[in-house]
């Protein structure tokens, strides 16, 4: 699986790379709305932003309208097409990164994908009506994440038999269904979903089984950054879940994980080169 093309760019995930999470939401709880004034995206804002984190090492770059926060309200389509649309359109213009959009509109992401997008992240796995054919259409390489309930209610009570053969059984047969639609098994990227859905002791065990994730064989993504696993194991709020979010990535990667979808890029940049290094000295 070394190289994946994404639109008119490629990344190579022979090894771990970064995706640094851009939002655009009002209400996200990790930039506070920095970068939304009064509703409208402030792109320069976004843009020294972006740039940043592509110094820092990012090679995707996850730029999401909607928040999907637990119990947030939905946006309205036109909303999220405000909210993402330029944002894509100045990255692709100025920076040399793969652009994801987090998104489950299948108006999103054919705009999206028109402005430059070289990836679709879709937290419901594009079964919103008409999200698939969308995406066969965009013809870009596709991440499809297993979440328990929906986002307003997914943290009242996440129950499992057995939550990695939950996860499994429904990212492959999604995987199935993306395939018999007409995408093609290369553009097709697993993600466990940490926190949808799940209780601390379910996405740690989801840790310490990404490897049964990643032997299903396609590029495996993993979000953990700030998440609320992290907080409920250290007890920290979530502006001080650096260092267990750094943990968590690096122990994502040694589990197999090839895309890294993170707050704090430069940080994680740095722990990966780490992990590198000693990974290379064997
Ligand atoms: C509020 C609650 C704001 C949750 C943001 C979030 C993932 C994702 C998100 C993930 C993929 C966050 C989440 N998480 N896409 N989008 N995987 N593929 O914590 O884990 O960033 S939004």
């Amino acid at each position: 699986m070394p190289v994946l093309t994404c639109g008119d760019r490629t990344l190579d995930l022979s090894e771990p790379v970064v995706m640094g999470i851009m939002n655009a939401t009002p209400d996200s709880f990790s930039d506070g709305g920095q970068l939304l004034h009064q509703g409208r995206v402030d792109l320069d804002a976004v843009l020294a932003r972006a740039e940043q984190m592509v110094d820092d090492g990012a090679l995707i770059l996850d730029v999401g309208g909607e928040s999907t926060r637990p119990g947030a309200s939905p946006v309205s389509v036109d909303e999220e097409l405000q909210r993402v649309i330029p944002v894509v359109e100045a990255i692709a213009r100025e920076l040399d990164v793969v652009i994801s959009v987090d998104t489950s509109s299948p108006e999103v992401m054919t705009a999206a994908a028109a402005a430059g997008a070289g990836l679709l992240n879709d937290i419901r796995s594009f079964e919103k009506a008409g999200a698939l054919q969308a995406a066969v259409a965009c013809q870009l390489p596709v991440c499809i994440m297993h979440m328990q309930g929906d986002p307003q209610t997914m943290q009242d009570k996440p129950a499992y038999d057995s939550v990695v053969d939950e996860v499994m059984d429904y990212l492959l047969s999604r995987a199935s269904q993306l395939q018999v639609a007409g995408i093609a098994k290369e553009h097709i990227l697993l993600d466990p979903g940490y926190g949808f859905g799940k209780t601390p002791a379910h996405n740690l065990q989801l840790i310490n089984r990404l490897p049964d994730v990643v032997a299903a064989g396609f590029p495996v993504l993993a979000g953990l950054s700030r998440k609320s696993v992290i907080g409920s194991v250290l007890n920290r709020n979530v502006d001080d879940r650096l260092a267990g979010s750094i943990s968590a990535a690096l122990l994502a990667a040694q589990g197999g994980a090839k895309i890294l979808r993170v707050h704090d890029v430069a940080e994680t940049v740095d722990a990966l080169r780490f992990w590198r290094a000693v990974t290379s000295a064997r």
